[in-house]
């Protein structure tokens, strides 16, 4: 089951412009940065607020280390913006498979490694009303913070 707005996805040329703005426009911190290497961008986490279901939202700035990759594709043809929205769920597994089930595009067979180690599968845009939703189950334990 989907159970709360884990985060949404921003695409930004310079991530720490972009941190920068969210830190001094609205006062969000950065709570975790990592380089997704296989997703093919640095990134940075801002919590927003902790959820119902123990579980929090954050926003997920990204910028592309690659051009080719999906972040640095969609940047060249959009520019900055928001680029995807992420459901969270406790089992990103049978949740992914029931709407594969439905006819939506699930773009991996497998959930793959998302920020702080969570298990992170997508659903296509086009299958979606023209907006990239993502499916994510965190880590289990208290979250790294660094
Ligand atoms: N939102 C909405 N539509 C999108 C989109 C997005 N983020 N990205 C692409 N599209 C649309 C394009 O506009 C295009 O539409 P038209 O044919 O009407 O022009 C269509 O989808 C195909 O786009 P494309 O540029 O040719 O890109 P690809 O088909 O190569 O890739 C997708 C699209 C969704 C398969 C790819 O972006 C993907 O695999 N995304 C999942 C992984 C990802 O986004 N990783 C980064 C985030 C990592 C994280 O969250 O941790
Ligand atoms: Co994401």
């Amino acid at each position: 089951m989907l159970t709360r707005i884990d985060h949404i996805g921003i695409a930004c040329f310079d991530l720490d412009r972009t941190v920068e703005f969210y830190r001094a426009t609205y006062g969000f911190e950065v709570l975790h940065t990592e380089v997704n290497e296989e997703q093919g961008v640095r990134e940075a986490m801002l919590k927003i607020n902790e959820t119902s279901d123990g579980g929090a939202s954050y926003l997920q700035l990204l910028e592309p280390i690659r051009e080719d990759s999906p972040v640095g594709k969609w940047l060249a043809k959009n520019g900055e913006g928001v680029h995807h929205i992420a459901f969270g769920t406790a089992d990103v597994d049978g949740d992914a498979a029931a709407i594969r089930g439905k006819g939506v595009r699930v773009l991996y067979d497998e959930p793959r490694r998302g920020s702080m180690d969570s298990r992170i599968t997508f659903l296509h845009p086009k299958d979606c009303h023209g907006v990239l939703t993502e499916l994510v189950t965190s880590a289990p334990g208290p979250r790294a913070e660094h």
